[in-house]
């Protein structure tokens, strides 16, 4: 059976990550592509908990701790990932260990350590990174909630992505309306089915 795709949502706080990937996943299964989504952080887990009590200041961390605390989160759903990907499903994510880099690099911790704890975890195929100037990001629903809305950090972060970025990622206009969005996102996710399954097939 032919692996399933890893596709990754990444881009800055309230881009619209969160919005797509859910939309993607609905119109896949509406195609009878079995995908599935998963949001890092994964609040629910223990490990998630004490992220989420960070996020929402309600409990202090050290940079470094909070650093490997949101890697820990990625770690221990590898297993689950890698079976859900060997049985053919495929994995939309709403941010990963891209995220991790980015965040805590933007807080100038050394990149080489930021990305050394996420070292060795499954790495996706396609990364669509949903890009808007935090200037209009800040003028939606809810934003300044969490620690890291901050216009000054977002624009830090920003750059600390694109500084990741290769031929696997593509860059979407997420200050285009939503629907827009969705079908460049949809059109984006065929391309990279296509490839995905001349690369498995046996004939070459
Ligand atoms: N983090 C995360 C780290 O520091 N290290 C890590 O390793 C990881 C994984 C929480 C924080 O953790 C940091 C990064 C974050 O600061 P989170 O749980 O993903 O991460 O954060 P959320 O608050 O859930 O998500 P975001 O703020 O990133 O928002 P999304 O998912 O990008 O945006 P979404 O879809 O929820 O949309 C936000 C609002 O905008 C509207 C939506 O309806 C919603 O109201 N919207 C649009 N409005 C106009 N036009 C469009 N095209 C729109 N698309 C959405
Ligand atoms: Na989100």
């Amino acid at each position: 059976m032919a692996r399933g795709l890893f596709i990754l949502f990444e881009g800055c706080d309230r881009s619209g990550k969160t919005t797509q990937s859910t939309r993607l996943v609905e119109a896949l299964n509406s195609q009878g592509i079995r995908a599935k989504l998963l949001k890092f952080p994964d609040r629910t887990t223990a490990i998630g908990k004490m992220i989420d009590g960070y996020l929402t200041q309600q409990n202090k961390l050290s940079d470094e701790a909070v650093h490997l605390l949101f890697s820990a989160n990625r770690w221990e759903v590898m297993e689950q990932m890698r079976a859900d990907l060997e049985s053919g499903t495929t994995l939309i994510v709403d941010r990963y260990a891209f995220s991790g880099v980015a965040f805590s690099a933007a807080k100038k911790l050394d990149f080489k350590w930021c990305k050394a704890p996420d070292v060795g975890l499954l790495a996706p195929d396609r990364v669509f990174f949903m890009d808007i100037h935090p200037d209009d990001a800040a003028k939606r629903e809810g934003y300044g909630d969490e620690i890291y809305e901050k216009r000054e950090f977002q624009i830090e972060v920003r750059v600390k992505f694109f500084t990741m970025m290769d031929n696997s990622w593509s860059i979407v206009d997420a200050n285009k309306d939503k629907d827009e969005i969705h079908r460049q996102i949809m059109a984006l996710t065929s391309k990279a089915f296509a490839k995905h399954n001349e690369a498995e097939s046996p004939i070459k």
